[in-house]
């Protein structure tokens, strides 16, 4: 049985990122094929990465849908290949290495991934892409991460509205995970996800950093944070430098700046393609945060 707690309960967790497609925004068509894509998600393994996160569907903003067929040919010869070398292990069980996402919205997709190895969930709809999608999770007493978007990739960077982002983004989040607790998934098995660049323009990304505590102490579950090489990253440092802005790859550290503040703001994992800097940085934090600063004056 999958619990969150196994994986980020005493420190804070790294979760890399490994695409298998051709048009994700930040690294689309790099790992396309099985082979390369395994290869970099045991580098990523090697690097510290607490979980890795496999996905054969772009959610980049306009990007368009893919069948179960495809995304299932793309991602489980992936799932396989890591289990192969040693992942997929439940945290802190005989298998031994770190866990498997799978970041899919049908269920399906899920239950193929979760048969073969994986043991989470990474559901960007928050389960209400599919009806048989909590089911999948909770018979295979798999984990699951909910998160928040408004709309959907073709045309959630449309015109997204907010009464009051981390409010709204709150409520939706805790209506999802009673809906996941009311289809059987136990507490253990929960994650939560602001959602960040999910039909949210600049200022909704940056109040949903800044006021992070306050979503983590609604949710009352993990909560997982993904700004890595998101374009508001990008946005922002060409407004703070006055240059151009940058390309998704040349946005690692600004990656790194925006992972330390959300672990330091109460998020306990964050998803990252470049997973050596920000492992390093998330141990240092939590010596750090550990450190009595009376005792050590
Ligand atoms: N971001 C992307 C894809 N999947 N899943 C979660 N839970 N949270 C995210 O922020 C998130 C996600 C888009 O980034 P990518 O195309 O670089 O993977």
């Amino acid at each position: 049985m999958f619990a969150w707690p196994t994986v980020c309960g005493d420190r804070p967790a790294v979760m890399g990122i490994v695409n298998v497609t051709p048009d994700s925004f930040s690294d689309g068509g790099r790992f396309l094929d099985a082979e390369s894509a395994i290869t970099h998600g045991a580098s990523l393994v090697g690097q510290g990465a607490d979980l890795l996160d496999i996905g054969g569907e772009s959610t980049r903003p306009g990007a368009a849908p893919v069948d179960a067929a495809e995304e299932l040919r793309r991602v489980l010869p992936v799932v396989q290949g890591l289990v192969g070398r040693g992942a997929g292990g439940l945290a802190g069980g005989a298998g031994g290495g770190v866990p498997l996402s799978i970041d899919t919205g049908k269920a399906s997709v899920a239950a193929a991934a979760l048969a073969a190895g994986a043991s989470i969930v990474n559901d960007v709809t928050a389960g209400r892409a599919d009806p048989d999608m909590f089911g999948v999770v909770a018979d295979a007493g798999a984990g699951i991460v909910l998160m928040h978007m408004q709309g959907d990739p073709r045309t959630m960077q449309d015109d997204p509205r907010y009464d009051d982002v981390v409010d709204d983004v709150s409520a939706f989040l805790v209506e999802r995970l009673e809906a996941a607790r009311a289809a059987g998934l136990p507490d253990d098995a929960l994650c939560a996800d602001p959602g960040i660049g999910f039909g949210k323009l600049a200022h909704h990304n940056l109040a949903l950093l800044a006021r992070l505590p306050e979503l983590v102490a609604r949710v009352g579950v993990p909560v997982l944070v993904g700004t890595s090489r998101k374009a508001f990253l990008g946005a922002l440092l060409a407004s703070a430098t006055g240059n151009d802005v940058p390309p998704p790859a040349a946005r690692d550290d600004a990656t790194l700046a925006s992972a330390v503040w959300a672990l330091d703001h109460g998020a306990s994992i964050v998803r990252v393609h470049d997973v050596r800097p920000v492992v390093d940085a998330a141990r240092l934090l939590h010596v750090m945060q550990g450190i009595d600063a009376e005792a050590v004056a």
